[in-house]
């Protein structure tokens, strides 16, 4: 990583690009990482290209078509797709439809920051689907600025016993990639989460309505979490004026866009909050620590609340990744 040019000490737009494409032309790095040609020439000439993660198809439940789904979305916005994950033993930025499925119905490891290496250098050829942390890493390395994806993962309830932090909250601290998503997961700790990012360095602003008086901080699921949102943001436009200036101030950390749930979507709080809790005590029961706890109480919500919990999530997930495509848009057009 030594090789990788240093962060410009008078930066401007034009000085930005250029950093940006001497990230993906520099010969290691395509060596090491397989970033599809259609990603890295749209990295290459400024145009738009969103981040997506893969571990919400290896370990979430969404159906066959949603990586289809997805891909057309984005492009539909006018901009280039990007899957990130670890297919084969080989970091990938633009993992197709068909890889994604393969990775599937083989088994993938759910992969943060601290899985990659070994992912990568063990030589046995696994897969990795990315949370928010592993997918910051490679979209970061390959240069790519937007990510959308679900909910954030947090700080867990009782997490100040065990010390359940996800490495979401600590990759956003050090890798500037910008985050669209519905606030963190409904079943996390929020108030705790709020206060871990702060700590962190992390603008966390929410996307609200004109003239809407009281915004707080969402909830997945739900559009409410009775936590104030630290910051409000208009449109994709201020967002994208954001992340410039965070590039132009040189400041290397991640930035939290929170999307509340289309309100056809929504599913109240006190609905969900027996059926969370009931879910977390279980986790709890049956030892599901470390990594494995998000994916068991994410199922066993689906379970309890009979499937009422995927429309919303799929919605949530499209709503995200199209603000992060217009976020990108309107990102290019500043660079140009
Ligand atoms: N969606 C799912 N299952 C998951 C996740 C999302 O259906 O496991 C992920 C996201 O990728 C998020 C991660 O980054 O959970 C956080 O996991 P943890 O709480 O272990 O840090
Ligand atoms: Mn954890």
């Amino acid at each position: 990583l030594r090789r990788l040019p240093s962060i410009p000490r008078q930066p401007n737009y034009a000085f930005l690009r250029s950093h940006y494409q001497s990230y993906t032309s520099a010969p290691f790095l395509s060596r090491l990482i397989n970033i599809h040609p259609e990603v890295a020439d749209a990295i290459a000439n400024n145009r738009p290209v969103v981040a997506l993660e893969s571990t919400i198809y290896t370990h979430g439940a969404l159906s066959e078509d949603f990586p289809h789904a997805l891909d057309r979305l984005v492009r539909e916005h006018g901009a280039i797709p990007a899957v990130c994950g670890v297919y084969a033993g080989v970091p990938t930025v633009g993992l197709q439809p068909a890889e994604i499925m393969r990775m599937v119905s083989e088994g993938a490891k759910k992969a943060s920051r601290r899985d990659l290496a070994y992912l990568v250098g063990k030589g046995d050829k696994l897969h990795g689907g990315t949370t928010i942390s592993g997918t910051m890493v490679l979209a970061r390395l390959a240069g790519i600025r937007v990510f959308g994806t679900g909910g954030l993962g947090g700080v867990h309830r009782g997490g100040e016993s065990s010390m359940d932090v996800s490495a979401d909250l600590t990759e956003l601290g050090r890798t500037r990639v910008a985050v669209v998503s519905s606030g963190c997961k409904g079943f996390l700790d929020i108030p705790r989460t709020l206060e871990y990012l702060e700590t962190q360095g992390v603008l966390v602003a929410t996307f609200a309505d004109e003239g809407q008086e009281r915004v707080e901080f969402p909830a997945f699921w739900a559009r409410e979490s009775g936590s104030p949102s630290p910051a409000v943001v208009r449109d994709e436009k201020e967002a994208a004026g954001i992340i410039l200036a965070q590039e132009k101030l040189g400041i290397e950390s991640g930035l939290l866009f929170a999307n509340p749930i289309p309100k056809q979507f929504a599913i109240p709080r006190k609905d969900m909050e027996e059926i969370i809790a009931t879910a977390v005590r279980e986790a709890e029961e049956k030892g599901f620590t470390g990594n494995a706890n998000t994916p068991y109480i994410l199922k066993r919500i689906r379970e309890l609340s009979q499937g009422k919990s995927v429309p919303a999530n799929k919605a949530l997930v499209e709503a995200n990744v199209g603000r992060a495509a217009r976020i990108a848009v309107e990102l290019a057009k500043m660079l140009d």
